[in-house]
């Protein structure tokens, strides 16, 4: 049911850093060929901090963690399924090509001893009355991953995301933020639990955490200053974005990639720089943590 890359089963076995990627972003989060590109130039910011990088993704009934070159490049193909906990098993037992969301690769991630992962932002509640409310909230109150992110989208209902992750147990970390971070902007009125500097100062807070707690827990690094979005410039692209999604009638998981290739239409690119660029940032920054991370298990 696992297939395990070379490079990663060795880096697990003699406790070495690994960093799990998620691969929702590259089928469903990004367009073509910037989803590919993106996806390898994480590997690489990984591999540069000094961790071995395990992107994982569903291929003919199997999980598979660290993918080659030819499995990065299906991803992007139409017709890749968006895999949470409630297809999991589905996509598995049909055999098809499943890219995993947040829930889907923490999920792996623990069950083949990963203990970090690096993604853009979490899925959480949504705005409005339809209790569309993100597999990966549920995901990260039981399994005992670090998730390394810029928060949520303000796509979604933060608020009420943020009082979720504290209802549930689970801690959200600033590393050079006292608030949590809205993805596309660096603030927001909602307060993380612990402020560090470094993702190495992290480290001994994740350390304890996953030893005496079975949650996830969350690191959050607001995206890099010269790539951020204005609040009052998203918040127009946002409206704009939403009119549109709600005329052609999107609903439930399709919502999110929907309104994220609509906010980088309207803005003109604006968001997927941003986006890109936080990325990037957030795997280099799970890599130090992974790395400090077995530092102090040593
Ligand atoms: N947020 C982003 N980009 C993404 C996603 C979230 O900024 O690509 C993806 C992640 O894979 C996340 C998923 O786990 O969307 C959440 O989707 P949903 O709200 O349908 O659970
Ligand atoms: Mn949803």
């Amino acid at each position: 049911m696992f297939v395990i890359a070379e490079e990663v089963r060795e880096a697990l076995a003699n406790d070495q850093p690994v960093v799990a990627l998620e691969s929702t972003v590259i089928a469903h989060g990004l367009p073509y060929p910037k989803n590919v590109e993106i996806a390898r130039e994480m590997e690489a910011n990984v591999r540069a901090a000094g961790a071995v990088p395990a992107t994982i993704a569903l291929f003919d009934g199997a999980v598979h963690v660290g993918l080659t070159e030819a499995q990065l490049e299906q991803l992007a193909e139409p017709g890749v399924e968006k895999v949470n906990l409630s297809n999991l098993s589905l996509v598995l037992a049909s055999k098809g090509v499943g890219a995993t969301t947040v829930a889907a690769t923490i999920w792996c991630a623990a069950r083949v001893g990963i203990d970090v992962m690096a993604t853009g932002g979490i899925g959480g509640v949504h705005r409005g009355d339809d209790w569309d409310v993100s597999s990966d909230l549920p995901a990260l109150a039981q399994t005992p991953v670090a998730v390394v992110c810029s928060g949520a989208k303000s796509i979604l209902d933060l608020r009420r995301t943020r009082e979720w992750l504290e209802t549930w147990g689970i801690p959200v970390v600033g590393v050079e933020t006292d608030v949590f971070p809205a993805f596309f902007s660096r603030l927001t009125e909602l307060p993380v639990d612990v402020r560090v500097e470094t993702p190495e100062d992290a480290a001994s807070i994740v350390g304890v955490h996953l030893t005496v707690r079975e949650s996830g827990i969350l690191v959050t690094v607001p995206v890099p200053a010269e790539h951020e979005v204005p609040v009052a410039a998203f918040n127009r692209f946002l409206a704009a974005a939403n009119a549109e999604l709600a005329a052609r009638n999107i609903r439930g998981a399709d919502v999110t990639p929907a309104l994220l290739d609509a906010l980088a239409r309207i803005s003109e690119g604006a968001t997927l720089r941003a986006n890109e660029a936080l990325l990037r940032n957030n795997a280099t920054m799970a890599a130090r943590l992974a790395v400090a991370l077995t530092q102090l298990d040593g």
